[in-house]
């Protein structure tokens, strides 16, 4: 008798591939068939958005194409007669709920706390439709995105084990991300675009886009296009403008808002193969004394004509961009490069101004023409912790990155943070050295960080409950010094995903319970074409419960 309840209980457990897990879902354990001539439908639109109706025809084709089969013990039933006479799901139909239907592509790209994620989705058992209710696209979106992760295949039959099924879903955090770093290595367009499918598949809403640095300056900007001409690795490793705006639509339709990053004044040497007179310390040695990485070089921040520079190329960039939100980075400023470099000595002691004054209103200015593009401003953390920025905006968004510890200090200034933390979800750390001049072995940023690391992590650890709201969500992130094309999707996946789900459904969960759905959304991505890792032997997979105390 127990040991029938402790099988039912471990299989309705595990018979979900739902990645992230809804905030309340109820399974049935009838088997239901897709019939071949399934289809979806919309209902409370009269003209369809172009790109729900592209939503709708990937989410067919991924239903038809996934072969996402049975592996794991007690997911679904092992009755290939159940499978066969199931009754036919037919019928999915979008019921949109809103006053007036926008595109996925505008939703997504509005203001973090005003879009709308909230569905709910039902699956009859008895093979009447099946519907997705939402009050926006964005909803609807997300509720496809469920419906098709419910789904295996049986030597060629799409069933899903467990109708009926019933969602009631809205996430946690309304920011959900992923960085990339296109500088120190160059990413094509098609990896960008299979990153920007594969963070939709686990519901992630924010590309942060690091995409150009010290090394290289790979986005063609119309107004300076010496940037890119004399700055990029090669005339083929640029981001044309219409690369961006293919970019940008591209994750707009799958509920992606591009973030993107200029990091300043620091990380900037290449801008001085353009323009010299703008980059102090460029030519300083050895640059281990002027930068943490080679190249040196930062913009000079007390120079009225770099000042100005930097602001028309900050509006120059961030205007390429829909997004509400543009960061200026900020962080790992050197303060021996200004020191040493003579010009700047000489614009600070003109304008009287110490380097913390210079920094403030430096950063004034490139944040004021963000504001007056109607957007917000976000930087690294040192900005608010470290250099005492007086001109930072409380309307501004803190990244954290250095240590998890520093987020309380954040919060107690009262600023909207984002969790970057190094010491949970930097996905490059655990490489080995690779500063030419060390050979001491030592990784420059270890350990490694599992998925279950990133998957345990509090976000309002030592915050108050106002502190609190200011959490707006969290991200991995992908230096890649040591990354190209060649290992992006194997260090990414499925370890990102441990924080979409964090930040989805919240934190609190045992990750030995997740680690199944976990196998399975790997494997679907392997299905669509993404090479997420193994994060244990298959016959681990198979045996969840053996493997996994
Ligand atoms: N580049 C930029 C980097 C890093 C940062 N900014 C970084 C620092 C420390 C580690 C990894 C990456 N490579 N522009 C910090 C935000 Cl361990």
């Amino acid at each position: 008798m127990s040991y029938r309840l402790s099988l039912l209980v471990f299989a309705a457990s595990h018979v979900s591939a739902l990645w992230p897990i809804p905030q309340s879902i109820s399974t049935g354990s009838t088997q239901l068939q897709l019939s071949p001539s399934f289809d979806i439908t919309l209902s409370g639109i009269e003209t369809p958005p172009g790109d729900l109706t592209d939503a709708i025809s990937r989410t067919k084709q991924y239903l038809f194409n996934d072969k996402l089969q049975r592996l794991v013990e007690g997911r679904g039933a092992s009755d290939a007669d159940a499978i066969r006479s199931a009754q036919h799901l037919t019928k999915l139909t979008l019921v949109f709920q809103g006053e007036n239907a926008l595109t996925i592509s505008e939703e997504a790209v509005a203001e973090l706390e005003s879009r709308v994620d909230s569905y709910t989705l039902t699956v009859p058992a008895n093979g009447q439709d099946a519907t997705v209710t939402a009050n926006s696209t964005l909803g609807l979106f997300r509720g496809l995105t469920t419906f098709s992760q419910l789904w295996y295949d049986w030597e060629g039959t799409t069933y899903t084990p467990e109708a009926p099924v019933d969602i009631l879903d809205s996430p946690a955090y309304p920011y959900r991300g992923f960085m990339l770093d296109t500088a120190r290595n160059f990413f094509p367009i098609s990896d960008i675009k299979r990153t920007l499918d594969a963070m939709s598949w686990v519901k992630m809403n924010t590309f942060h886009w690091h995409v150009v640095d010290s090394q290289s300056f790979p986005l063609q900007v119309a107004e300076f296009p010496d940037l890119s001409a004399k700055g990029a690795y090669s005339s083929s490793f640029v981001y044309s403008t219409s690369d961006i705006k293919d970019i940008v639509a591209y994750a707009a339709a799958r509920g992606i808002d591009v973030l993107a990053e200029f990091d300043t004044p620091g990380h900037t040497a290449i801008i001085s193969q353009a323009y010299p007179e703008h980059i102090a310390c460029a030519e300083a040695t050895p640059w281990e004394t002027y930068a943490n990485e080679p190249p040196a070089g930062q913009l000079r921040i007390a120079s009225n004509a770099t000042v100005n520079f930097t602001t028309s190329l900050v509006s120059a960039i961030s205007s390429m961009f829909t997004s509400k939100y543009f960061s200026t980075g900020g962080d790992e400023i050197n303060a021996n490069c200004y020191a040493d470099d003579a010009a700047t000595q000489a614009d600070l002691s003109a304008s009287g101004k110490t380097f913390t004054e210079a920094l403030s209103s430096f950063t004034q200015s490139t944040h004021e023409a963000l504001r007056a593009a109607g957007k917000t401003p976000v930087v690294w953390e040192e900005m608010l912790l470290d250099y005492n920025v007086t001109s930072l905006g409380n309307d501004t968004i803190v990244m954290v990155w250095i240590s998890s510890d520093d987020v309380a200090a954040v919060a107690e200034k009262g600023y909207k943070l984002v969790h970057a933390a190094s010491d949970y979800f930097y996905l490059d750390c655990g490489a080995g050295e690779w500063l030419g001049n060390d050979v001491s072995g030592n990784s420059w940023c270890d350990p490694f960080k599992t998925w279950q690391k990133a998957y345990s992590f509090d976000p309002t650890a030592n915050l108050t409950d106002e502190q609190s709201q200011l959490v707006l969500g969290g991200q991995h992130l992908l230096w890649t010094e040591q990354s190209s094309p060649s290992n992006l999707d194997p260090i990414v996946w499925p370890r990102a995903a441990a924080s979409a789900e964090l930040f989805w459904s919240g934190p609190g969960r045992n990750g030995t319970d997740a680690l199944p759905r976990l196998h399975d959304i790997g494997f679907r991505f392997n299905q669509r074409g993404v090479a997420a890792i193994a994060l244990q032997p298959l016959w681990c997979a198979l045996r969840p419960g053996l493997c996994n105390a």
